[in-house]
């Protein structure tokens, strides 16, 4: 069975063991229970929940999503029940139906502050390992400016203020138009994250050429689908360049290979999103991949953890001198 133990695919990061490196990305599972009768959740590495914000909100007109050749575009517009309600209601289901695969909680908020409240009323519960803090929302992004992760000083704000409400990991999830992760990455590992998600969808647009209006109700919406999948892997790339945090890889990911391309990127986990929507088994089957590539290889996932970086090819000219990479296996 995928991820036993000896299977070479268990991954130690942020002090949580992962049976293996294959989890579904945030808001492509809800909070678990919503596909608990297509997923065998716990076959799986684990799963990030959809992001919870301080007070509930209904999200953005419909159309949310549409599709097109190289993947989705969606503007679900944050729609969640709430801190309050995922306390209560959530998280005791992960807790008694969640055996082994971990689950890490998604935040959001408009301000700093609120990221900290949000922190501060889910930590006390149980049934989830740590936090995913979702910096980089293309749909709802800090009143009137940009999403936090474009602006370093802004991001490491919410870092700041969320570190001291919780001992559990917090994981930053970055930009993928981010023009240069060195200060961003920089800014978040001093204020205290422990890892990095790369990447949230890209901003995008689709018109219908009748109309000429925008196809979602919101407008504009967040790119992903096979469209994202080189972005995301040269993010994980060019950011294993900045630190030694263990980094996690989402974006595009439908197949084992997929996955692999990540992973020699150097990222120690991925996460599986809009591939599941077109097929729920995808998880399943990536992870088989990602097993198959592990067993061909004798020193198990840790030669496949940034491989390409290794190899050399990813030497660029400007690649900073103190170039941090490690293996998080
Ligand atoms: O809810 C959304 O519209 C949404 C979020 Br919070 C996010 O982080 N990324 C995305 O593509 N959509």
């Amino acid at each position: 069975m995928s991820g036993r133990r000896g299977s070479g695919l268990e991954n130690e990061l942020f002090g949580i063991t992962f049976a293996n490196p294959v989890l579904l990305a945030a808001g492509t599972c809800g909070f678990g229970e919503e596909l608990s009768d297509v997923v065998e959740l716990d076959r799986l590495g684990g799963f990030v929940t959809k992001s919870v914000t301080l007070e509930p909100r209904g999200g953005n007109p419909a159309p949310r999503v549409t599709e097109f050749r190289a993947g989705m575009l969606n503007s679900i517009g944050l729609a969640n029940p709430g801190a309050r309600d995922v306390l209560r209601t959530k998280l005791p289901w992960l807790r008694d139906r969640i055996r082994r695969a971990r689950v890490i909680i998604s935040v959001a908020g408009h301000s700093a502050s609120e990221y900290a409240e949000v922190i501060g009323i889910l930590d006390p519960g149980e049934g989830f390992e740590g936090f995913e803090v979702n910096l980089s929302c293309p749909n709802d992004t800090r009143l009137g400016g940009l999403p936090f992760a474009l602006d370093p000083d802004a991001a490491a704000r919410v870092i700041e203020a969320v570190r001291p409400r919780t001992q559990r990991p917090l994981i930053a999830k970055l930009a993928p138009n981010t023009p240069d992760f060195g200060p961003v990455i920089r800014r978040l590992e001093a204020a205290g994250v422990d890892g990095f998600t790369l990447v949230n969808t890209m901003p995008g647009l689709v018109l219908d050429p009748e109309s000429g209006r925008p196809v979602l109700g919101a407008g504009p919406g967040g790119v992903s689908g096979p469209a994202l999948r080189a972005i995301g892997v040269h993010a994980v790339w060019r950011a294993a360049e900045y630190t030694a945090l263990p980094l996690i890889g989402v974006g595009g990911i439908a197949e084992g290979e997929d996955a692999e391309q990540y992973l020699m990127a150097g990222a120690s986990l991925v996460q599986i999103g809009t591939a599941s929507f077109w097929d729920p088994r995808t998880a399943e089957r990536v992870l088989k991949g990602v097993e198959r590539a592990v067993t061909r290889r004798p020193g198990g996932l840790g030669t496949l953890v940034g491989l390409a970086r290794r190899s050399g090819a990813a030497q660029q000219p400007d690649a900073p001198a103190e170039a941090a990479v490690e293996n998080h296996v």
